[in-house]
């Protein structure tokens, strides 16, 4: 058999990542550490990008003037320069200031709404300068505690009409929508990728408005995550992805890839694989996070390990039979086709 050329991917993580412990009901369990610390320890174990928030870039950016801001954000953008890291994106972090706890885009109060879109932009200048076209939007607080408090179809609206002003500010610049369908909210507006896609018709160019999905994220949603990058791709529209995993519905886990249900991780690898992933230059991401347990000494094990299970996954999902598959298919016979995969996993 000819040797077929195989793809390589490339990896990223976010400084969110490397977190200390802190739960809702107890303290961090590590020290905080710099932002130099971690692009060491990123460079350590060898992957290729970081993802940023605009304030893991610029802190305490509402503080800011727009000239500290740029200045800040081009030190970051020397630092990784010289590392030889790619900054993959950047993403507002909409949730945290006094002016977002009713929401961001559909806050009912137009100067909290206002003050989303001008971050949104502040976020762009940043994303500018360390060299990067994709804008992440976890719409974190759009949604409802209770459902009378907001006008779902204005929601939706406001929501297409900050993303047209992003659009608008840098004809240069894609959004990935990535998805959720609850925490920190009761009901989110955009739960799932059909919802970001539909949305991304809404906006003033939709070729400029895709997705993010991340594993958890879709668990949570009651689907399935493999299934959700197929929908995606179908469209054209997976340019970033978060994989992680989820211990059923419950608060999101950021998890170690593969570590709940291997079975799903090697259906999300096969999915990549199949659909070509990675050839326009996307990194694989994993939203992961160490265990409130973890000691400082193993504090990339999660990351390390998230890698290494997507690497043997895609072995895995390179090595399918692919031809007994088919003729299993053909004969209906899922029984012994649900069979192979689990001997095909358990490496028989
Ligand atoms: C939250 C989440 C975020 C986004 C980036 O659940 O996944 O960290 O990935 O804002
Ligand atoms: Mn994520």
């Amino acid at each position: 058999m000819p040797e077929k050329k195989e793809r390589t991917y490339r990896f990223c993580f976010g400084p969110w990542n490397l977190s200390e412990g802190q739960d809702p009901y107890g303290p961090p369990t590590r020290p905080p550490q710099s932002f130099d610390w971690k692009l060491e320890k990123l460079k350590e174990i060898g992957f290729d990008a970081m993802m940023f928030h605009d304030d893991d870039v610029v802190p305490d950016i509402d503080q800011k003037s727009d000239k500290e801001l740029l200045e800040e954000a081009k030190e970051v953008k020397k630092k990784l320069s010289d590392a030889g890291v790619a900054a993959e994106m950047v993403a507002p972090r909409l949730w945290f200031s006094p002016r977002t706890i009713d929401g961001a885009f559909t806050n009912n109060d137009p100067k909290c709404r206002r003050y989303a879109i001008e971050r949104c932009l502040r976020c762009i200048d940043i994303a500018r300068t360390l060299g990067t076209d994709l804008i992440v939007l976890w719409l974190a607080r759009e949604g409802t505690y209770i459902r009378e408090s907001k006008d779902g179809r204005k929601a939706v609206e406001r929501i297409a009409d900050a993303i047209d002003k992003m659009l608008a500010y840098d004809k240069k610049i894609r959004v990935a929508i990535e998805p959720k369908p609850n925490e920190p909210m009761d009901q989110a507006y955009v739960p799932t990728i059909g919802h970001a896609l539909a949305l991304a018709h809404l906006t003033r160019d939709p070729k400029r408005v895709g997705c993010l999905i991340e594993s958890a994220h879709a668990i949570l949603a009651g689907l399935d995550p493999a299934d959700e990058i197929d929908f995606a791709c179908a469209f054209g529209k997976l340019w970033s992805i978060h994989l992680n995993d989820q211990n059923g519905l419950k608060f999101d886990q950021d998890k170690p890839f593969g570590s709940v249900n291997l079975r799903s991780a090697f259906n999300q690898v096969r999915a990549l694989e199949r659909n070509g992933y990675g050839r326009k230059g996307e990194y694989v991401a994993f939203d992961v996070h160490p265990y409130r347990t973890t000691k400082v000494e193993h504090w990339t094990l999660h990351l390390e390990n998230s890698r290494k299970t997507f690497l043997r996954l895609l072995e895995k999902a390179r090595t399918f039979d692919e031809e007994t598959a088919k003729k299993l298919i053909a004969d209906r016979n899922y029984a012994e086709l649900d069979q192979m995969t689990l001997d095909h996993l358990l490496g028989d």
